[in-house]
């Protein structure tokens, strides 16, 4: 059975996307709202990188800066019982589901009053209780842990569908191509979307990947549907991803997306080459034509939504709230060595209610 979908490049189809009811259903302060969103996950990043380099931060930070559109558009269109989960460029994905600055930059302190109390960093933010299931380091690690996502939610005959979001770089891990073999075979509503930046560790997608049209089209291998397209328009992501989440619920069918998108910065803060594997030419061609809220900012000036009074409010409150979560990260305290096993595993938090043996610690 064919399952074919054809790559969409993006003429013509921002105009589309504006038109599908899942955007032009949307009032002017929910479209605000989308701008603001993109803005405050920049600004948020951009202080971070501010720690980091006074020495505030240490270990990986991997910016999301110039890929807004896709967290914000995808996320925007989830319902209560849908989840998702993501590597570990995950700072835009943790805010925009809700979770606060303050937890997030404290995490990235180390501190104890970070979302994963110091112990996971900039790569292991988590909010289950907002359907977040982190914030993974290990390159497709986080992709049967999407799949078991989906999975639970069909076995408990919730409808709901999980997003497992996932870079350019691991769609070359075995483990991905069992996730989809198992999706595909069990008919699990899970929606894995490669955010394609373009580069994974210091090597680009054409230097690492064969393929032919997308990376997306590998879904035919596995008789299951996708979708590759020009991911930079808010509007263009909201469209695709609510479509395709509506299949898979509907449906109880797995997808595979590709949202073409770009990065500005290094791999890491730690990738000092990042100019060196692309030209600044490359670079400067994206922010100038196809930033996320550059393009997005347009929109709704041509709509007559925004002005530049309002998106200077925006700006504003954004940086205030971004310098005011990096004052609360300093100001906290580091988790105590005391705590240092809790945490870690839930039956040695929970001991009383422990059932399986053996040694949960090398040293306990
Ligand atoms: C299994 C595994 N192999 C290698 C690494 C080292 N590593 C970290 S990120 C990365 C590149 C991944 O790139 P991509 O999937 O495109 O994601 P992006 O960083 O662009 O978001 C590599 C090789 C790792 N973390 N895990
Ligand atoms: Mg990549």
């Amino acid at each position: 059975m064919a399952t074919k979908k054809t790559t969409r490049s993006s003429s013509g189809l921002v105009e589309k996307a504006a038109k599908a009811k899942i955007n032009s259903s949307l009032s002017n302060e929910e479209k605000i709202k989308l701008l603001e969103d993109m803005i405050r996950v920049r600004r948020f990043e951009e202080r971070s990188l501010r720690s980091y380099q006074q020495g505030k931060i240490g270990g990986f930070l991997h910016l999301y800066i110039g890929q807004e559109s896709v967290a914000t558009g995808s996320l925007s269109v989830l319902g209560e019982n849908d989840h998702f989960i993501t590597a570990y460029r995950d700072h835009a994905h943790a805010l925009l589901c809700g979770m606060g600055m303050n937890e997030c930059m404290a995490e990235m302190y180390g501190k104890a009053t970070g979302c994963s109390r110091g112990k996971g960093g900039s790569m292991h933010f988590f909010a289950p209780d907002k359907n977040y299931w982190g914030g993974h380091g290990i390159v497709a690690g986080q992709t049967p842990l999407g799949l078991g996502l989906a999975y639970a939610l069909k076995y408990q005959e919730i409808d709901g569908c999980a997003i497992c979001y996932l870079g350019d770089g691991a769609v070359n891990q075995g483990v991905f191509h069992e996730s989809l073999n198992i999706a595909a075979l069990w008919d699990i509503p899970v929606i894995f979307i490669i955010e394609n930046n373009g580069y994974s560790m210091g090597t680009s997608e054409a230097r690492s990947s064969k393929f032919e049209d997308s990376l997306a089209k590998r879904a035919e291998g596995y008789d299951m549907k996708w979708e590759s397209v020009e991911a930079h328009h808010v509007y263009v992501v909201r469209e695709v991803t609510d479509r395709w989440v509506r299949y898979a619920k509907e449906n109880s069918k797995p997808v595979l997306l590709e949202m073409k998108t770009y990065r500005y910065r290094g791999h890491s803060v730690a990738d000092a080459n990042s100019e060196k594997y692309r030209t600044k030419e490359e670079i400067q061609r994206y922010q100038e034509t196809m930033d996320p809220i550059n393009v997005f900012r347009k929109t709704l000036t041509d709509e007559g939504i925004i002005d530049d009074e309002k998106v200077k409010e925006i700006e504003k409150n954004a940086k205030e709230e971004a310098n005011a979560a990096a004052k609360f990260a300093d100001e906290s305290d580091f988790p105590t060595v005391e705590s240092i096993t809790e945490d870690v595993y839930w039956e040695a938090d929970n001991p009383d209610e422990r059932k399986s043996e053996g040694r949960l610690f090398f040293h306990s």
